[in-house]
């Protein structure tokens, strides 16, 4: 058994959570606020400002209502943009133990590699730092404790933004991580999101059916390799810990909960320990949520969660994402992660997508398929079969969730850059014609056009539309883009670049 600071083979910047901030700090990433800020608003509005100019994270170490024994300090915007264009996706890849320079294409192959990687099962440990200190619900108020009101108009603070939730099926068989928000509704309850067809409800589900509320714990701060697995739609029934262990290229330490059986990893920053009702449902939200609109008329009940226990660091961080309009944690992550498992699925169906990535621009409503062009001349199909069968294999599938534009693009087309993606769109894709409609299928509520449009709040309104030119399926390109690239021989090009700056200009 270790003792609870001894330093252990989980001292990487991907594996703790402390030593990533220690990450963002030596790579001249992090802000140290050392003025009191005030959880009500002022927090929120400093994330705010943050994420909407890829400025640096910041990490406020002096909060009104912080206790003696420093519950807690807060670091936001733990996932969101570099403003380096070298480094724009340096915070995520010190998530996955990569270099900052990592492009979001090495990401994504990180997380998809270990899909396909034999799972390493997580060890349990006797203690670890999360153990520091425990607190009995006489000694907690979380109404009292630094919770953030993030918006002016959300219905609650959001102490839940980037923790983990833990919950087990009653056989015990799948344990599963995700993330999913929840708010403060009194000294120790919280309500959160528990919505079809994510697995906290897929799990919320199986508990109700044996008439018991859901044993739960929720870790914040945890290795941040698994907050990237616990954000992305990996299959029904496999455990996200195990999925880990193969992306980090070792097991992660977990150690038990103080009241009841579930593992938690065992350098979390803060772990609440708990049930979530099956019966009992409260006002929850409304919420400045990832498509950035709050309506401060939304009222609706989601399930409440019983704090029993809290255990934590000296000193323990809260993480917390501001979510809103571009660039938070909710598009740098749930986007990409869903297009990258969305890519896997569709190359599993036998279908020729080399890549998939979901434009921020789109507020990650959009992903983009790059099509191998030759494999799909080899099908011999139609556009309208092709495309009715990638939209019915990505809506009727829990991935594609929260997707509702699939746009189709061949392989001149860099996916990852939106110039492209919204040039093929516009001038490929004629409107009624090269778009197959898809009205029953499983629609994603949070998106303003749903929630609070014309249709239906959960049913439809995706779309696959099709960038590719009819030749593209039968003989091949026969164009060539009017631009510097495509319109020029190699040697002109050449002598163009090489007398650029004696032409007079810079670069
Ligand atoms: C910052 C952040 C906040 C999120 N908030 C929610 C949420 O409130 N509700 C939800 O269902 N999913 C939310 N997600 C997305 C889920 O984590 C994601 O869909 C994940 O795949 C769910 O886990 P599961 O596949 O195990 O169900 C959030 C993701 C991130 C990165
Ligand atoms: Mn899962």
């Amino acid at each position: 058994m270790s003792s609870l600071s001894e330093s252990s083979s989980q001292d990487a910047p991907h594996l703790s959570f402390r030593a990533f901030v220690q990450a963002l700090r030596e790579d001249g990433d992090l802000v140290e606020i050392n003025e009191e800020c005030d959880p009500h608003l002022e927090v929120g509005a400093i994330i705010r400002k943050v994420v909407e100019t890829n400025e640096r994270a910041p990490l406020f170490n002096n909060l009104k209502g912080q206790n003696e024994n420093g519950l807690w300090r807060i670091l936001g915007a733990p996932n969101s943009l570099r403003s380096d264009p070298m480094q724009k996706y340096g915070r995520l890849a010190r998530h996955l133990g990569l270099e900052p320079t990592a492009t979001i294409k090495e990401i994504l192959d990180k997380m998809i590699g270990a899909k396909t990687a034999i799972p390493v099962p997580p060890v349990s440990v006797g203690t670890g730092p999360c153990k520091e200190f425990r607190l009995t619900p006489d000694q907690f108020d979380l109404t009292t404790l630094p919770a953030p009101l993030l918006h002016q108009a959300d219905g609650g603070k959001y102490v839940q933004t980037y923790g983990m939730h833990i919950v087990q099926s009653p056989d015990g068989k799948w344990t599963n991580w995700s993330i999913a928000r929840a708010m403060v509704y009194d000294k120790n309850h919280l309500t959160g999101l528990v919505i079809q067809p994510q697995h906290i409800w897929q799990i919320h589900q199986m508990w109700k059916k044996e008439g018991k509320d859901m044993p739960w714990a929720l870790a914040f701060g945890v290795p941040p390799a698994a907050i990237m697995a616990a954000s992305m739609p990996l299959p029904d029934g496999l455990s996200e810990a195990e999925y880990i262990g193969s992306l980090a290229g070792s097991p992660l330490e977990v150690v038990k909960c103080e009241t009841s059986s579930l593992m938690v990893p065992a350098n979390s920053e803060i772990v609440f320990e708990g049930y979530c009702s099956i019966t009992e449902r409260v006002p929850e939200g409304p919420f400045g949520e990832m498509h950035g609109y709050v309506f401060p008329s939304d009222d609706k009940l989601d399930p409440k969660y019983r704090v029993d226990m809290i255990t934590h660091r000296k000193d323990a961080i809260l993480p917390v994402s501001n979510c809103g309009r571009l660039t938070d944690e909710t598009h740098t992550m749930i986007g990409p992660l869903a297009a990258a498992e969305i890519g896997f699925l569709l190359r599993s169906q036998g279908l020729p997508i080399i890549e998939a990535f979901s434009p921020f621009e789109s507020q990650v409503t959009w992903v983009a398929l790059q099509v191998d062009t030759n494999k799909l001349r080899d099908m011999k199909t139609t556009p309208e079969a092709f495309c009715r069968n990638i939209g019915e294999i990505v809506f009727n599938h829990k991935a594609g969730y929260t997707i509702h534009r699939l746009v189709v693009v061949g392989d001149d087309i860099d996916i990852y850059n939106f110039k492209d993606v919204i040039w093929a769109f516009c001038t490929r894709c004629r409107p009624g014609t090269d778009e197959y409609n898809f009205e029953n299928v499983r629609g994603f509520p949070l998106i303003p056009y749903m929630s609070h449009g014309n249709g239906s709040p959960t049913t439809g309104g995706k779309v696959v539309s099709d960038c590719l030119m009819p030749v593209e399926y039968t003989t091949g390109k026969d164009w060539e883009a009017a631009d510097f690239k495509e319109s020029f021989p190699a040697d002109v090009q050449a002598r163009v670049l090489e007398m650029w700056e004696t032409y007079g200009y810079t670069e």
